[in-house]
C-alpha cells in the first residue's frame, strides 16, 4: 500500500505511535509518506520505504494566524497526486483530519481514502472546545475510517460528538523486542551510586499530568528509603516543579532530563513510574515503562485502566490521593517478592495485548477493509 501518515513531528504519544506505525509498515513493504511540519523525532535518519514531506507555511500581513491546515491540505494533494496514495492516515484530529478530507475533495477521488486515529486531548481538551467542536464532529463523521486508542476514547467520543457510527479501537502498542532489558541498559549507578531506588515520570509537564503530585509522592518515598526521581520531558510547568523540588529540599534527589527522543535507555534504569495524570485516553509512557517491567502507579482515569491493572501491574487510585499512592509505591518498592510478581506481570500483559508485532496488523487489515469500500 502507499500510505500518508499525517502527525505532529513533536514529543508525544501520537507522534510516536504515528512513527513506530510508520517504521513497522515500511518493514512490511509497505510505501509511507510522512507529512508534516518538521521530521518527526523518531524518523530523524534515514529509514527504507519512508519519505518525509515538509509542509511550509508561507506567512503574510494579514495572517494572524498562519493557515496551516490549508498547507497541510495542500501537500497532501501534491503527494497524494506524484506518488498515488492510496490512503492518508490522519493521527490526532485536530486539525490534521480536517486537512485530508479537504485534500481529499480537492483531488474530487473516490479512490483515496481517509483513515484518522484520535489520541485523546484531540477529543476530551481541543476537540471538545466549542471553537473546534463542529469541526472535529464533522471530521468523526467523514473519515472513511476512525480508530480510537483506547475503549474509553471511543465511548468518550460517541456520547460528547453524538457519533452513530463505528469508531474501531486499536490500542496503542510498543516494540516489547527494543522496550526491554538488553546489555546497553544505562548505567543505573550514574544516577543511583548508593544503590537507592529509581522512580521516574515522563511527559509533556501540562497541568493535566499534575506533575507536582509526582514529587509530593517522591518526597514521601524517599522519607523512607533512599531514592532518586527522574523527569523527563518539558512544558509551561517545569519552572513551578524546579520551584517545588527546591523548597522541599529534594535538589540532591530529583534529576531533570529534559526532552528526550528515546525512553528505552533510561526506563532501563527505573524501578517504579508515576503517571498520576488528571485526564490520560491512554497513557502510552506507562506502556513503554511495563515492557520493562516497571510496575506503573497512576491514577483510576481515562484509558489508565486499560494499560495497567490495579493490583496486578500497578496500583491506580483516584486523582489527588497522594498519600495512598505514596503508601502502595513504597509497598511495592519495600517487598521483593511482590515487585517481582508485579514486574512479570508487567511484562506479560505487554507481550499478549499491546506488542507492535500484534498491534500493526491490525492497522494494516483495517486499511484493507476500508480500502476495500472502492470496489463496493
Ligand atoms: O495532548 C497530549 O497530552 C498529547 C497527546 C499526544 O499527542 O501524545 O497525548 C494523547 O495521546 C497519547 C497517544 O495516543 C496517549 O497515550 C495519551 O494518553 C493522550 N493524552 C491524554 O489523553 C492527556
Amino acid at each position: 500500500m502507499k500510505i500518508g501518515i499525517v502527525c505532529y513531528p513533536t514529543h508525544g504519544g501520537s507522534g510516536v505511535i504515528a512513527s513506530e506505525l510508520a517504521l513497522g509498515l515500511a518493514k512490511s513493504g509497505h510505501e509511507i509518506h510522512i507529512v508534516s511540519y518538521a521530521t518527526p523525532f523518531r524518523l530523524g535518519s534515514f529509514h527504507q520505504n519512508v519519505f518525509i514531506h515538509e509542509v511550509e507555511v508561507a506567512s503574510y500581513p494579514l495572517f494572524k494566524y498562519p493557515p496551516y491546515a490549508l498547507a497541510l491540505a495542500t501537500k497532501l494533494v501534491e503527494v497524494a497526486r506524484e506518488y498515488g496514495l492510496d490512503l492518508i492516515h490522519a493521527h490526532y484530529a485536530v486539525p490534521h483530519a480536517a486537512s485530508a478530507y479537504l485534500a481529499k475533495k480537492m483531488l474530487r477521488s473516490h479512490q483515496l481514502k481517509t483513515i484518522t486515529t484520535l489520541h485523546g486531548t484531540d477529543i476530551t481538551l481541543v476537540g471538545n472546545d466549542k471553537s473546534f467542536y463542529q469541526a472535529v464532529k464533522f471530521n468523526i463523521e467523514e473519515s472513511d475510517g476512525i480508530t480510537a486508542v483506547s475503549h474509553y476514547l471511543q465511548q468518550r467520543t460517541l456520547q460528547e460528538f453524538n457519533i452513530d457510527r463505528e469508531i474501531r479501537v486499536i490500542h496503542n502498542f510498543v516494540d516489547a523486542l527494543r522496550y526491554s532489558h538488553t546489555s546497553n541498559d544505562c548505567a543505573k549507578g550514574h544516577f543511583a551510586p548508593q544503590g537507592e531506588k529509581v522512580v521516574m515520570h515522563a511527559s509533556n509537564f501540562r497541568s493535566v499530568k499534575r506533575v507536582e503530585d509526582v514529587v509530593q509522592i517522591f518526597a514521601k518515598i524517599q522519607e523512607r528509603i533512599p531514592a532518586k526521581l527522574l523527569l523527563v520531558g518539558e512544558g509551561p510547568d517545569r519552572m513551578l516543579i524546579q520551584q517545588r523540588v527546591t523548597e522541599l529540599k529534594l535538589s540532591d534527589q530529583v534529576v531533570f532530563l529534559g526532552e528526550q527522543d528515546y525512553m528505552e535507555e533510561l526506563l532501563s534504569c527505573a524501578d517504579l513510574f508515576i503517571l498520576p495524570s488528571e485526564q490520560e485516553s491512554f497513557g502510552l509512557v506507562a506502556l513503554e515503562a511495563q515492557s520493562f517491567g516497571i510496575p506503573v502507579i497512576g491514577t483510576n482515569v481515562g484509558g489508565l485502566p486499560e494499560v495497567v491493572i490495579h493490583g496486578e501491574t500497578g496500583f491506580l487510585l483516584p486523582i489527588g490521593e497522594i498519600e495512598e499512592m505514596a503508601t502502595k509505591s513504597l509497598e511495592l518498592l519495600e517487598s521483593p517478592d511482590l515487585y517481582a510478581s508485579f514486574q512479570k506481570n508487567a511484562r506479560e500483559r505487554v507481550l499478549h495485548c499491546f506488542d507492535s508485532q500484534k498491534m500493526i496488523p491490525q492497522y494494516e487489515a483495517y486499511y484493507q477493509e476500508i480500502l476495500e469500500q472502492r470496489l463496493a
